[in-house]
């Protein structure tokens, strides 16, 4: 049996996330990471090519897909978990403390009503769980930070470690979200370090720094020799340092106000209205200390 899975990263240019497909080959057999949903915020226009992209990818393999996998509650693109269960029948799952997403969300959404108990979601997975992908051995690392309920999927010699290590040159995710924590993003980051060297690590964002080609390919060792963020620090504290500076620095992502209320919801877009239209809510002057662009 290998433990080695075929993976296929599909980069968004709109929100320079990565979509995968990590696939036992002898199997037939996939789950889907991360899926986006597309948004044109100007018009309000939603779409589907992205996730059609992997439903192609996925026919013309002639896999099954088992798994639609979200990482974290995303804040800059919408996730089209629920879309892809639509399509393929596949349960989806996210960490299980998304239900402290939920109950943070809810307040600033003034959604008495929501339940926040991660219901929209087939699985809510614990720290440490097993799972499989075909023949290929799965299993759940919390790696809060970024996001309370943030997991990095261990499938075979593949970690999907989304928004905590961006490619080497790219440095880490940002902790600045409602429920982040740069020393707790310091603490999830050892222990992806502490998987074996040769681990290969898939990150869920690539900013392309200087202009280069999107990327999003590494391994533990080549993390630990070249981050540009974790090179420059020797300690925990030098590291929240640098993070909550930049964090400082950084405008919040476009989409975050819009992405929330459709990520905590599973994927889920809102209702129609009586007229048939769906309709978003922006909270004003929740979220503060904004640097401006
Ligand atoms: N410009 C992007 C920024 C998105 C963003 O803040 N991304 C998060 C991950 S969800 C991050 O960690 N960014 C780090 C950085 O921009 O340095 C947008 O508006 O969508
Ligand atoms: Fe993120």
């Amino acid at each position: 049996m290998s433990q080695k899975p075929e993976v296929t990263g599909f980069f968004d240019p709109r929100t320079s996330s990565i979509q995968y497909v990590v696939a036992d080959p002898a199997a037939r057999r996939c789950a889907i990471v991360d899926p986006v949903h597309d948004f044109d915020e100007k018009s309000g226009q939603t779409a589907t090519a992205s996730a059609d992209r992997l439903l192609a990818f996925i026919a013309d393999k002639g896999y099954a897909v088992e798994w639609i996998l979200d990482t974290h509650p995303h804040a800059d693109h919408f996730s089209a978990a629920h879309y892809l269960k639509a399509r393929t029948g596949a349960p989806t799952a996210i960490g299980e403390r998304v239900k402290d997403v939920q109950e943070l969300w809810k307040g600033f959404y003034n959604w008495p009503d929501f339940p926040a108990d991660g219901s929209q979601w087939d699985r809510l997975f614990t720290e440490g769980e097993r799972f499989a992908v075909g023949g290929i051995d799965a299993r759940v690392m919390f790696s809060p930070g970024h996001t309370l309920a943030s997991i990095t999927y261990v499938i075979g010699d593949a970690a999907f470690v989304h928004d905590t290590l961006f490619m080497p040159d790219s440095g880490t995710a940002r902790a600045d979200f409602p429920g982040g924590s740069a020393t707790t993003l310091w603490a999830s980051i050892q222990r992806i370090l502490a998987l074996p060297d040769e681990t290969r690590l898939f990150t869920g964002h690539d900013y392309q720094p200087d202009g280069r080609a999107p990327a999003w390919e590494s391994t533990v060792a080549a993390q630990k020799a070249e981050n540009i963020h974790l090179t420059r620090c020797r300690t925990g504290a030098e590291f929240v340092a640098l993070r909550e500076a930049r964090d400082r620095s950084l405008p919040m992502p476009r989409l975050i106000l819009q992405s929330l209320q459709i990520n905590t919801n599973g994927g889920r877009l809102p209702l129609p209205e009586s007229n048939g239209v769906r309709y978003l809510k922006i909270p004003l002057d929740l979220l503060t200390n904004t640097a401006w662009d």
